[in-house]
Formats: structure tokens, sequence, C-alpha cells
């Protein structure tokens, strides 16, 4: 019967999806490098003392209640006793690379959602659930033979069934949802925030009109899009298990950076002023890299002096999606160079990548932006208001376009603060 029943489904599967995620990456990395951190509470980010958020952290640490994005006071708070370091980016990439190595093996399409995670297209390698299952424990023993690592897989008919699986049962997990009444019959009794469009601001509207479960989403699907508009259209779609989008490949190759810099009409030499210039470089970047659905892995800030000199400074780091941390990230690097006079100053992110770029433009649009971020952004902008007597308000738009940005740095270079 049970093969009957596995049958129709391969049957019905106009496509087979694998979704591969690795298991507390940065910290399984670490740990796997140094013996001495296994089975400790490992909080990868910051150090306590300083500015940052909890990049992940280990299985031990979220016993305490520490997880990703948490501030790292916070972190501390809740978890004195446990070790906390910074990321390997570096490091990190290079298991990124080895791993797509043996998902591609096993995919007509492999898209890359993170350096631990993707969708895998085995449609046609798999043929039927069978054979997704194959290849699903293939990649598993190999991840953990070649590269010492766990990670959690789900086979599905779509993306967000695939996704869901993968974290059924992590760690070391395997899970399958091959159809649409599985996947529903799975999540109709838990909180709305499964869907993983429903962020917290999301949930908030959605409890405030009484639509707690996934089941209330589908009973009151009309509440739903009248409440959420477009983004209640997915939602709802979402609860019905309907979800037709492809593995779309990145490919890294197409991806190139995205960057801005403007030209001083006179040499700078105050370097607080050029800090004030990354703001408005750093939005430009975001805007471009927003609209390109891309996000960036690594900041360039690149300086010209007035000799003609030209140097480049990178940094690989994952956190550069938003005009903030580009900024920030910025900052760090030219307050490491030479001050000397400067004639052009340029920012850019590099290492572009899809999908988390997309979830951003998303997230946007149906107003789940970083509250915390926005705040910051307005901080610097009214700074920036403040210091130049600028007016921002009402023309920020403005600030895109290369002839305004020109404009507004000359004249911030010539009422400096
Ligand atoms: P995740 O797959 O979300 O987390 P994880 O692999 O650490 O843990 P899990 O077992 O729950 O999958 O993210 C993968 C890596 O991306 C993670 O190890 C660190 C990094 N990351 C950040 O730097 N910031 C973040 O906010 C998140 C969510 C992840
Ligand atoms: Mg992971």
């Amino acid at each position: 019967m049970q093969q009957d029943g596995e049958d129709r489904n391969a049957r019905r599967m106009k496509q087979i999806i694998i979704h591969v995620d690795m298991d507390a990456f940065f910290a399984s990395v670490e740990m796997r490098d140094n013996p001495a951190l296994r089975g400790k509470p490992l909080i990868i980010g910051a150090l306590p003392r300083e500015r940052g958020v909890v990049a992940t952290c280990s299985y031990e640490a979220r016993k305490y209640g520490v997880h990703s994005s948490m501030n790292i006071k916070e972190a501390y708070r809740l978890c004195p006793n446990g070790i906390y370091m910074h990321p390997n980016i570096d490091k990190y990439r290079a298991v990124s690379t080895r791993l797509r190595e043996i998902w591609n093996a096993y995919s007509s399409a492999t898209e890359t959602i993170a350096l631990d995670e993707a969708y895998l297209d085995v449609t046609e390698q798999a043929q039927n659930p069978e054979g997704a299952r194959r290849i699903a424990q293939i990649i598993k023993q190999r991840t953990r033979d070649e590269l010492g690592l766990t990670c959690s897989v789900g086979t599905a008919y779509s993306k967000t069934a695939a996704k869901m699986a993968s974290e059924e049962k992590k760690p070391d997990g395997y899970f399958e949802i091959l159809t649409a009444e599985d996947f529903v019959n799975l999540i109709i009794d838990r909180d709305v925030r499964v869907i993983y469009t429903v962020g917290e601001r999301t949930a908030q509207k959605l409890y405030a009109a009484g639509i707690r479960t996934v089941r209330d989403i589908r009973e009151r699907s009309e509440a739903v899009i009248h409440l959420l508009g477009k983004q209640g259209q997915w939602i709802t779609k979402i609860a019905s298990g309907i979800d037709e989008r492809k593995v779309t490949p990145y490919r890294p190759q197409d991806a190139k950076s995205i960057s801005r810099e403007v030209t001083f009409q006179g040499d700078v030499r105050n370097f607080e002023l050029l800090r004030d210039v990354l703001v408005l470089l750093a939005l430009c970047v975001e805007r471009r890299a927003k609209r390109h659905r891309l996000r960036g892995n690594g900041v360039t800030l690149k300086l010209t002096y007035a000799d003609m000199k030209g140097i480049t400074r990178s940094r690989s780091t994952l956190a550069c999606d938003s005009a903030v941390a580009i900024y920030r990230e910025a900052v760090r690097l030219l307050e490491k160079v030479e001050k000397r006079p400067v004639r052009l100053i340029g920012v850019g992110v590099y290492n572009l990548s899809g999908e988390r770029g997309q979830q951003l433009i998303m997230e946007s649009l149906f107003s789940e932006s970083s509250d915390e971020q926005d705040e910051e952004m307005k901080q610097l902008l009214y700074g920036l208001q403040k210091r130049y007597g600028l007016d921002f308000a009402g023309h920020l738009e403005q600030i895109y376009r290369a002839d305004t940005l020109h404009k507004t740095v000359e004249y911030m270079r010539k009422h400096p603060a």
C-alpha cells in the first residue's frame, strides 16, 4: 500500500527538491577544528564587551536561550560561561566551496542561499522519492566523511516544503514532505510564524485579528489578504501548500560587485567628512544591491589620494546587506588607512549572492525591515543634516542620482562641521 502511495506521489511530483542546511554551521566548523570547544556553549559573533550580535551558536548554547541575531550583551547575560568568538568567514567560505562540490554532484541545479544552505533540483537524478532519499543519505555521508560536519536534509515537492522538511529533524536530520496535503497537515496547527515570510511584525498584525495558526489563515484567507495585501496572497498560497518556484542556480561567475564613488572638487584632509560621505555612498550601494536582488558578502573601500595613488581595502563579512552594515564596515576600513589628502572615495559590496537579497526585498516590501537598522540610519542622516545644514526631508530619493550625490558631497565639503 505504502508503495502504491509513493508511486502516485512519484507520478504527481513535477519537481523533487532537496534542501540542505548545515547544523550550527560556524560553530560546528570551529568545534571540528578545536576539540576543546566541543560540547561547550560556543557563541560566534562578537566578544561580550564588544558591540555586535550572535551570528550563530552551538546547540549547547541554544539551551540557554541564545540564538542568531541576538545582541551579544543579551547572550552574555543568558550564558556568561559561554565561549565567545569572532567568526572566521574565510574559513567558512572555503568549507562552503567544498559543500557546493558535493551538492552539485547530485543535482541539475543548485541554488545557494547562504554559505551553508542550498536548494537542489534532483528531479532527474532521483526520479522518485526513493531516489531522493538515497541522494540525501549520500550527501549526509559525504559531508560527514569529507568535511567532518553534519547537516539536515529535507526532500519535498516544493522549495517551501523542502526547507520546512530540513528544519523538521534538526540537527543531523532527514525528513520528507511529498505532497501539498502532507505539508498542510504538518503545519496546520502551528503558529503563523512557521511560514517563512511571516516575521514578528506581520505575526502581530495577524494575532491582532485573531489569526494565530495556519488553520486560521486557511479559514480566513480573505481577512489575511485584506490585512496584508500582496503578502497576504503569498501567505495564503503557502498555507495551502502551493509554491511553484523553481530552483534557480546561482552562478558565482555572474556576480560582479556593486559600488559607488565620488570625486571631490578639492582634496579632503578631514576624515570626519569622509566618514560622513560614506553614509551616503552606503545608501546608494544598498539601493543598487536591493534593486538587483543581490546581497554582498564583503565590503570594499576605495580611496584615491591627492597624489593619484589609489588604494582599495576589503573585508569579508556576512552582514552587509543594509546601508548601515555597509557603512560600519567601510568606516572600519577607513580607520586603518593612511591619513593623507583624498580626492576620491568609493564603497562597494562584492561576492554577491542571490536569495537573501531577494528575501530582503520581500521583507522590505512587506515592511518587515529591521527597525534597529532603520533607526540607526535615521540617526546618521539626522547627524548629517545637523552638521552640514543639509535638508534631506523629502529629497532623500534624489541622493541616489549621481549629480545630486556629487552636489551634496560638495556642499558638505564646503560647509564642514
Ligand atoms: P543558519 O543555517 O540559520 O544557522 P546555523 O547553521 O548556525 O544553525 P542551524 O543548525 O539552526 O541551521 O545560518 C547559517 C550560518 O549563517 C550560521 O552558522 C551563521 C550565519 N548567520 C549569521 O551570520 N547571522 C544570522 O543572523 C544567521 C541566521 C546566520
Ligand atoms: Mg544552518
